[in-house]
């Protein structure tokens, strides 16, 4: 497989320089300064692969070229937003860059309750809090039904058994502080979304209001109607990606499960099974992305490996561990639910070339204080980075 490395571009920390001598071959980056919903032009991606390749490696995958909000909707300027993407897919496999991940999450991308969770040896890890994002929903977003909604929740067999979250939620209310609800509106929103070209932006004044403008955009948006809408942008995209080469390749919802009273549809195996079926290309495929999957207890991702491998584009090498009690955290990369080395073991199998990155990473050794974006530390993921190669050597040294 390709080793590769989500970098962020020129004003990352983490230089060219620095990943050049771990081993990484492939770069995994976007465009991150140009606004949502604008094309990329191709000086603008040319600028960029050439700095890459000065430095000696190459742009394997981008990771993401956003698919705007109005798309996921259906609002009535999708069809320009979707030219727009068009335009980009042209202009990137112009550049020589052919495999395009993104995701179809309504409103937020990825979440976590805290960016810090201490680990009992001192380092820290991503954590996703059920009681935290609730109180989060109802008591700082204040959305519409989110009581009503929280009151109903069902954890998925084996976990949570016996769990009020609603409860939970409000006895938080009697201990929170100004302090920690500003905290939590850090990690869910404003430290998580703006580096991965997210709707909301590090320097967003409202970010809350800006919530709930998009919310609204999705009210009587239920799982069928986000269904066909992707269907609808993958039909319309495909006919460029036959002609460029493009593979596309949807991440999963992170977390996997519907929060904010939205429908989440890349969860599960059924899902996926789905919108693979609905638009039969090659071209349209998957971001094998082991930490999300490995989020939600009724996946098994080993099985999900097996049957998606030959539609799997890009890997994310990570693992989550789930508490009994239904939160999760970002486990070793030798460690919890994902078993990366029978991963690594299928995809290499499937496809020699398949770009993977470590993805996320413990905070450890002096991350904490170096400025870097939230899950994306340097010694943490260079960490799990070595842990893989070996990995892979074993398994090549194991098929002589
Ligand atoms: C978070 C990432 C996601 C991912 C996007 C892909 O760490 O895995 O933000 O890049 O969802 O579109």
């Amino acid at each position: 497989m390709e080793k590769t490395w989500r970098w962020f571009g020129k004003k990352d920390k983490i230089t060219l320089a620095m990943l050049r001598q771990i081993g990484v071959e492939g770069i995994v980056t976007a465009l991150h300064d140009v606004p949502l919903g604008e094309v990329w032009t191709r000086d603008q991606i040319r600028d960029l692969r050439e700095y890459i390749e000065v430095a000696g490696l190459r742009w394997s995958v981008v990771e993401s070229l956003p698919v705007t909000e109005t798309i996921k909707y259906g609002g009535p300027d999708r069809d320009v937003q979707i030219e727009v993407y068009k335009q980009s897919l042209r202009n990137l496999a112009a550049e020589g860059i052919y495999t395009v991940c993104y995701n179809f999450m309504p409103v937020l991308d990825w979440a976590r309750t805290d960016l810090l969770h201490p680990n009992e040896d001192g380092s820290s890890n991503l954590y996703f809090s059920y009681a935290e994002f609730a109180y989060f929903d109802i008591y700082i977003l204040k959305r519409k039904g989110a009581r009503e909604e929280w009151a109903t929740f069902c954890f998925p067999e084996g976990v949570g058994e016996g769990r009020n979250v609603l409860a939970e939620a409000d006895e938080l209310a009697k201990v929170m502080t100004p302090e920690r609800d500003h905290q939590l509106v850090e990690n869910i929103v404003i430290k998580t979304q703006g580096f991965v070209s997210g709707n909301f932006r590090e320097d967003d004044e409202a970010p809350l209001e800006l919530f709930h403008q998009l919310l609204a955009k999705y009210e009587g948006i239920d799982k069928a109607q986000l269904r066909a809408n992707m269907k609808y942008f993958l039909e319309a995209i495909m006919p460029v990606c036959d002609e460029c080469k493009i593979n596309m390749c949807v991440h999963p919802d992170d977390p996997p499960i519907e929060i904010l009273g939205l429908p989440r549809i890349v969860r599960t195996a059924e899902d996926i099974r789905w919108f693979l079926n609905a638009v039969p290309n090659p071209h349209n495929g998957l971001t094998f992305c082991a930490g999300s999957l490995s989020a939600g207890a009724y996946n098994d991702v080993v099985a999900m490996a097996r049957e998606f491998a030959p539609r799997t584009h890009f890997v994310h090498l990570r693992s989550c561990h789930i508490f009994p009690n239904g939160d999760f955290t970002e486990a070793s990369h030798l460690g919890g639910r994902a078993d990366l080395v029978e991963l690594c073991k299928i995809f290499g199998e499937s496809r020699s070339s398949l770009p993977f990155r470590v993805d996320h990473g413990r905070t450890m050794l002096g991350d904490e204080s170096r400025g870097y974006n939230a899950g994306y530390s340097f010694l943490g993921r260079m960490f799990a980075m070595a842990q893989m190669q070996g990995v892979l050597a074993a398994l090549a040294h194991e098929s002589h």
